[in-house]
């Protein structure tokens, strides 16, 4: 899958709003960085009849999908990891890094509920202010927490990502970033300074501006009200 290979011919990635939809925004960052060379295929999601085209893409009428050929991968971290199948680096290459790595993700892709319903990824919008419920509190300590222990390594020292080099798991958090910005979280300094990286990364700010230019709005994702005192 990367332009080195001739089976990089043909892939095409599904994603939906870039706005608002951070699944597809994990798979997209981690093709762009591992160099795959890919054709977007962007739905727009909640308008009428989204999910009957979703699904002729893929068996949950989710995005993102991978496809290339036969082969459909509906789901994020199916699709990082198929492209790490042939970019290793994608990982920590170090073995002890590659599962704390994997831990991570995991917590990710299956967790922080809260963050992801209460404070809802939404590119376009900044100081948004709303009461912070205890569980959205405690899942944000616990992003903090995560991304502290791998920004303190050693191996993070040469290289700003949470592994160093960029690995699948900076794609699993870049979304929380931006959910962040959004409703002005404040974090210690060490993840404010990931954040500020995270900004300004060339293929990040290529999906915000996209994203900006972006006019469908979904209504559940747009939560709490502008509040100028906000950073
Ligand atoms: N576990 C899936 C989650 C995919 C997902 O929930 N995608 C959202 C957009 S971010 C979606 O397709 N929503 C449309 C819907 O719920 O109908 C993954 O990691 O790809």
């Amino acid at each position: 899958m990367t332009n080195k290979d001739d089976s990089s011919q043909n892939i095409y990635l599904l994603i939906g709003n870039k706005n608002y939809s951070t699944w597809s925004l994990r798979a997209w960052l981690c093709c762009r960085k591992a160099g795959v060379i890919f054709t977007e295929i962007k739905k727009a999601l909640y308008v009428d009849g989204y999910q009957e085209k979703l699904l002729e893409y893929g068996p949950t009428g989710l995005v993102p999908v991978l496809i290339q050929k036969d082969l459909r991968i509906w789901d994020s971290l199916a699709i990082c990891e198929t492209i790490a199948e042939r970019n290793p680096k994608m990982w920590p290459l170090d073995a002890s890094q590659r599962a704390h790595a994997r831990a991570i993700c995991a917590e990710m892709h299956s967790g922080f509920r809260a963050i992801r319903s209460q404070i809802p990824m939404n590119c376009r919008a900044n100081k948004r202010k709303l009461m912070f419920s205890p569980e959205l509190q405690a899942e944000i300590r616990r992003v903090e927490e995560i991304w502290t222990s791998c920004l303190r390594q050693q191996h993070s020292k040469s290289s700003p990502w949470l592994f160093g080099e960029f690995t699948i798991a900076d794609a699993m958090y870049v979304p929380l970033v931006l959910h962040f910005k959004t409703y002005g979280v404040v974090m210690n300094q060490i993840c404010s300074t990931y954040m500020q990286m995270v900004l300004n990364d060339a293929d990040v700010k290529t999906w915000l501006a996209a994203a900006l230019l972006e006019e469908e709005i979904i209504a559940e994702c747009e939560v709490g009200v502008v509040c100028d005192t906000l950073a």
